[in-house]
């Protein structure tokens, strides 16, 4: 496989020689992050560290059966349903959160869009749901709202995104650490790099996720970091694809036409991704040129890491509704339960893809 330098014009400048890949170990999608307790009542602005935290103080709301149904309802407070990744969260939920596992799930669609985000949690609590998860869109202006839910006495659980308040108006954060998916992603171009003694400038395409979603700020914050450590790394392209393979096919066309140079892509999730490589296609341009960074690991976007398209994916777990449902039990039953678990996670590339793709997600 060869991987070049695309130029937007006619000739490729740089032909890098592709003669191994990386061969990055990976984590276990599924499982977590441990550590033992300690006191923490700091905010849990964009996940920056790969451990789990214990309960704050502050927080003494624990997930009961109030009406007496002998079920706990979970209300749903769910972003969407803009991606693979979101569609595979989505059906773990509905899966898990059934009556024989103890459970009535009362489920709220933001359709991406994080003021009726706000509405939705409010009907919920207006609903008198026993628990609330929380998956957010964006991560700011949730004080107000998570008041109201701590007011009511609803335990409030946040889910697959982190918010930036105070970690004593929810219960438990559990899913990806974003930064860290980032840093592994960045980590596997550097090594690449170096193993293939690629010269010459880097030259990026930044798709990024939702603007305002921890999903998207831990991962550009993980390039942004990348970029300071390296002189010759530069973004000459970033634009939002809101996670959607629509959106990541029109910006990536729009850069097309600016005829610039590039060689590596980095795109915060397979669905932008998948729009990416069809505007390179449809431009006539070599998709297999440019080194693809990606987000997730659906299993459309494993078997693309097995066709060359894609050279790496930066995992991120959406199954997290039975985890989610662990921990309402142990909560319930008075345990202490972590204020952070962080999905433990790793990359997939030509080194592990068809080993990953027998588990992989989605379709
Ligand atoms: O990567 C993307 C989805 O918040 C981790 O949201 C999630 C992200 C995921 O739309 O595909």
């Amino acid at each position: 496989m060869k991987k070049s330098l695309v130029t937007a014009g006619l000739t490729a400048l740089l032909a890098i020689s592709m003669t191994a890949c990386s061969n990055n170990t990976t984590g276990t999608t599924g499982s977590t992050t441990t550590q033992p307790p300690a006191s923490s009542s700091s905010s849990t602005a964009p996940a920056s560290s790969s451990s789990t935290k214990a309960a704050a103080s502050g927080y003494s709301l624990v997930p009961k059966d109030t009406n007496g149904d002998g079920l706990i309802t979970l209300g749903f407070a769910q972003v969407g349903a803009e991606s693979g990744w979101r569609t595979a969260n989505t059906q773990s939920y509905k899966d898990y959160f059934v009556e024989k596992n103890g459970f009535k799930l009362v489920f709220a669609d933001a359709n991406q869009d994080a003021d009726k985000q706000k509405q939705d949690v409010r009907d919920l609590i207006a609903q008198g749901v026993e628990v609330i998860d929380l998956a957010p869109v964006t991560d700011s202006g949730w004080e107000p709202v998570l008041q109201e839910a701590k007011n009511a006495g609803i335990p409030l659980i946040v889910s697959d995104r982190q918010l930036s308040v105070s970690d004593d108006l929810y219960l438990t954060y559990f899913g990806g650490n974003m930064k860290q998916e980032g840093d592994n992603a960045v980590k596997w171009l550097e090594d690449y790099i170096a193993k293939n003694n690629v010269t010459g400038p880097i030259n990026i395409v930044h798709l990024q996720g939702t603007m305002g979603s921890t999903a998207q700020k831990g991962r550009s914050q993980a390039l942004t970091d990348a970029l300071a450590k390296h002189s010759d790394w530069k973004v000459v392209y970033e634009q939002t694809g809101e996670f959607t393979q629509a959106k990541g096919q029109e910006v990536m066309e729009s850069f097309l036409q600016q005829n610039k140079d590039f060689n590596v892509i980095y795109s915060e999730n397979d669905d932008m991704t998948y729009g990416a490589i069809d505007a390179m296609k449809n431009a006539g341009k070599d998709p297999k040129a440019p080194i693809i960074i990606s987000f997730d690991g659906n299993k459309s976007a494993v078997q693309m890491v097995i066709d060359g398209y894609i050279d790496v994916i930066a995992e991120c777990n959406p199954l997290l509704g039975p985890q989610v449902g662990d921990l309402i039990k142990k909560a319930k039953a008075g345990e202490t339960i972590p204020k952070i678990t962080y999905s433990v996670e790793g990359v997939i590339d030509s080194a592990n893809a068809a080993e990953k793709i027998k588990t992989a997600f989605g379709s």
